[in-house]
């Protein structure tokens, strides 16, 4: 994210997409029927790439899992990735990502919890019905995509181990294997990549495990067998591949965090007030909208799931907490 990222300039006044237009489209693709689409007609929006396995999920109930925006193509959404296991250009998960070996694969939770255990993939994805969710997913790079995930609230899962009320935080650690995964040799990052959360973060139903997207299973470059998707803040807090989840009493320290504290913070939720220290964070990029004459669109407060999750925050001063 650091490396080969042109810094992104403040926008021209005339990049940013009016409110009015903005609130017009939202209008015409509810009439179109997007916004109360079938997991179907979902489907038939957003197809998947077909030669992997199906994973079909019943169109999640959760308050505001579902956004009104247009989904990104498949082609756009597993050929463009941030997995730095794998490199660090845009094209290399895609690329590198099929040495990932996905079978057999086990999930430990630790740490401050009364059941601590592994977690067989197969037992994971029996553990609770399946979902879709169409979440906007905000890249701190100034890009963002609009996904069709296959998953379940990770809190079904944590609510299993039984966390102890020493947990306040629950941290993440992806698979970091210089066998299958290329990047791993390059000191770009310290391995393995570890994310956190604080602990109501994690139990939000907006936060999602997720093992599929477009109705199939998760490809490798997008995180696979089991990754977390994490609207309301960048990308980067949602950690691929997951293989343990600990429980801890103090913050974790996550990756980018030690990267470079002063430009990734712990909360890193999406504000458009807060600017990362080389570039502004008011506007976006949307892929597959990149032609010569595309709008930036406004990026939103909490990505625009404010009303979900604003009271996770209240109170916090949002500029000192980035
Ligand atoms: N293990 C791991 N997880 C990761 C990353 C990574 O490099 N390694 N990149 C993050 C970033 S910066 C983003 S924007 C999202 C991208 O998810 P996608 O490729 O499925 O769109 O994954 C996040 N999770
Ligand atoms: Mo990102």
């Amino acid at each position: 994210m650091l490396i080969r990222v042109p810094a992104l300039h403040d926008p021209l006044p005339s990049e940013i997409t009016p409110r009015h237009a903005y609130l017009n489209r939202r209008d015409a693709l509810a009439a179109l029927g997007l916004a109360a689409a079938s997991p179907l007609a979902l489907a038939q929006v957003a197809p998947g790439g077909g030669k992997l396995p199906k994973l079909p999920g019943a169109r999640s109930a959760v308050p505001g899992a579902m956004v009104m925006d247009k989904p990104t193509s498949y082609t756009d959404a597993t050929s463009y990735n941030n997995f730095y296991e794998f490199g660090t250009d845009k094209a290399d998960p895609a690329s590198y990502a099929h040495t990932l070996k996905t079978r057999p694969w086990t999930v430990s939770i630790e740490g401050e919890c009364a059941k601590p255990g592994r977690f067989d993939i197969e037992t994971l994805l029996k553990l609770s019905a399946m979902e879709e969710r169409l979440y906007r997913l905000r890249c701190v790079e100034g890009w963002s995509m609009v996904i069709p995930w296959v998953g379940y609230s990770l809190s079904e899962l944590l609510k299993k181990a039984e966390p102890t009320s020493k947990a306040k935080y629950v941290e993440f650690t992806s698979l970091a294997d210089k066998q299958q995964m290329p990047g791993v040799r390059s000191g770009v990052l310290d391995w393995p990549y570890v994310e956190g959360l604080r602990i109501d973060e994690a139990m939000h139903p907006l936060a999602m495990l997720v093992f599929g997207m477009y109705g199939e299973v998760l490809p490798n470059q997008n995180g696979a067998p089991l990754r977390v998707a994490l609207p309301w803040k960048y990308g980067f807090k949602s950690a691929k591949s997951i293989v343990k989840i600990r429980f801890t009493e103090k913050e974790p320290v996550s990756s980018w965090t030690k990267a470079a504290q002063q430009e990734y913070g712990f909360y890193s939720n999406v504000n458009p007030n807060v600017p990362h220290p080389r570039w502004s964070q008011a506007t976006e990029r949307r892929i597959g909208e990149d032609g010569l004459f595309a709008k930036k669109r406004p990026t939103l407060m909490f990505n625009g799931y404010e009303a979900q999750v604003g009271q996770l925050y209240a109170g916090m001063d949002l500029k000192r907490n980035y």
